[in-house]
């Protein structure tokens, strides 16, 4: 117990000390006490005692410490039992030859540590008494400091291994995408859209309302900044509980010139507010610096690869395109990386303004991580035309990007706009390339707007 002006650092650094060495049922004194400043040890005593008649305590001895002046030349301590009875007192100046050995300049919290040296003999503490200490003013000084303490952390991997047992039936809903202090429901969606087509959950449910946050950063520390979000979080889906077994909030920040300037944070929890996964991801970080974002869309992809990371589930591929042999960059963006945005809306187009080039066309793709694939998918244009509509295709897998071999598919595609998949015995490729043979309407162009691999 210690009677101190509440809620100050410096007592609850105290509290954390003495518990470390092993100290049992510490309180933090609720009612200050300051009587002692500036008075005699003797006069501090009574002064004390008179304190601690009047206000009862909860435990069976009181502290109080005082470390007095500009350069903090003085520590006074004086522990009494709780009817105030005098236990220990304890005096020192720069007088001491032990207090001299501290050295200067001091520091408040060197002191502490020095006081509990003195400290410790009076109520047995030892080095037998410090191995298995209690965390909890710890755990109150994490939290208070808006770190994460044992507690906070401790339960989340059993909960995440639940959410793994469970997530081909379990349905995860963005509750919001925090972007420059807004929210809006499009990147909500946007981003359960990404986590759905991954088949992490069953169902990836966008919320109507998306939560705006109010948690700000401060002094540009990213973890508490992280922690400061997840715990509003879990104040608010304990508040309102939501309609899905698990609620996703994710937060960005992004520079769309330099992508080392950002970082993206991200909240998991089960529908009763546990946190089962608290993230974050910055510019030191291997998956920040491979995918470099500089928009919503990358900060998206980084998030869901995160995600896949920590369920262990079938691990996101990035698909980056090393080639096409046409493509149609001046009638309109038809670029060989719209094939692999994500985007339904954006595809790859061979040539057609100034040139026609005949098929076969075809478009070389890298697989980051190498992995086993099964098959791939073929999205065409999705809008109101046809042209570059693939029908007859070969499809090839490679080690190094240069030799492909003979095609471990051919065939014809139908008619129609849904996205066609194609299965084949599993192989463990770095790069794949589809070659167009012909086009729908025998047309010299090809057009697609998405294609992905299925992992094995
Ligand atoms: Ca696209």
């Amino acid at each position: 117990m210690f009677v101190g002006r509440p809620f100050d650092r410096v007592t609850d650094f105290l509290g954390v000390l003495l518990e470390e060495r092993g100290l049992q049922h510490i309180e933090i004194g609720k009612v200050p006490f300051t009587g002692g400043v500036k008075t005699e040890m003797p006069a501090l005593s009574v002064s004390l005692a008179r304190f601690l008649r009047t206000n009862s305590i909860a435990t069976d001895y009181a502290l109080y410490v005082e470390v007095n002046g500009p350069t903090l030349d003085e520590v006074r301590a004086v522990v009494m039992d709780k009817s105030g009875g005098m236990v220990w007192s304890d005096h020192q100046t720069t007088r001491d030859k032990a207090f001299q050995a501290l050295g200067t300049p001091r520091d408040p919290m060197a002191l502490l540590v020095f006081l509990v040296e003195r400290l410790s003999p009076q109520f047995s503490l030892n080095d037998e008494t410090a191995k298995n200490h209690s965390t909890k003013q710890g755990d109150a000084f994490k939290a208070s400091s808006g770190y994460p303490s044992a507690g906070d952390t401790e339960p989340m991997p059993a909960r995440l291994k639940i959410m793994k047992e469970t997530r081909q039936k379990a349905t995860l809903m963005v509750l919001g995408v925090r972007m420059d202090r807004t929210v809006n429901v499009t990147s909500a969606s946007d981003l359960a859209r990404r986590i759905g087509g991954t088949k992490m959950f069953q169902a990836a449910v966008p919320a109507n309302q998306p939560v705006l946050l109010e948690a700000r950063m401060a002094g540009g520390d990213q973890l508490k900044y992280l922690w400061t979000i997840a715990r509003e979080f879990q104040a608010y889906v304990k508040k309102n509980p939501p309609d899905a077994d698990y609620v996703l909030y994710a937060d960005y920040l992004f520079n769309r010139q330099h992508w080392q300037q950002g970082g993206v944070q991200f909240v998991v929890c089960d529908r009763h507010g546990e946190w089962v996964v608290v993230e974050l991801t910055n510019s030191d970080q291997e998956d920040y610096q491979r995918i470099k974002p500089i928009s919503a869309e990358g900060c998206d992809k980084l998030l869901v690869e995160r995600l896949s990371d920590r369920l262990q589930a079938t691990r996101v591929v990035t698909l980056e395109i090393v080639k096409v042999d046409s493509e149609e960059t001046a009638g309109e963006d038809g670029k060989g990386a719209n094939a692999v945005d994500g985007n339904p809306e954006t595809k790859w187009h061979t040539q057609w303004q100034a040139a026609n080039p005949a098929p076969p066309h075809e478009i070389v793709i890298k697989l980051t991580p190498a992995c086993k694939i099964k098959g791939f998918t073929y999205l065409p244009r999705q809008d109101g035309m046809e042209n570059g509509t693939i029908k007859d295709y070969e499809f090839f897998v490679s080690n190094d990007g240069k030799d492909f071999g003979e095609p471990v598919k051919k065939g014809s595609f139908e008619r129609v706009k849904e996205m066609k998949t194609v299965t084949f015995d599993a192989r463990t490729c770095q790069f794949i390339k589809l070659k167009a043979l012909s086009e729908i309407n025998d047309q010299p162009w090809t057009s697609v707007a998405e294609i992905n691999v299925i992992p094995d």
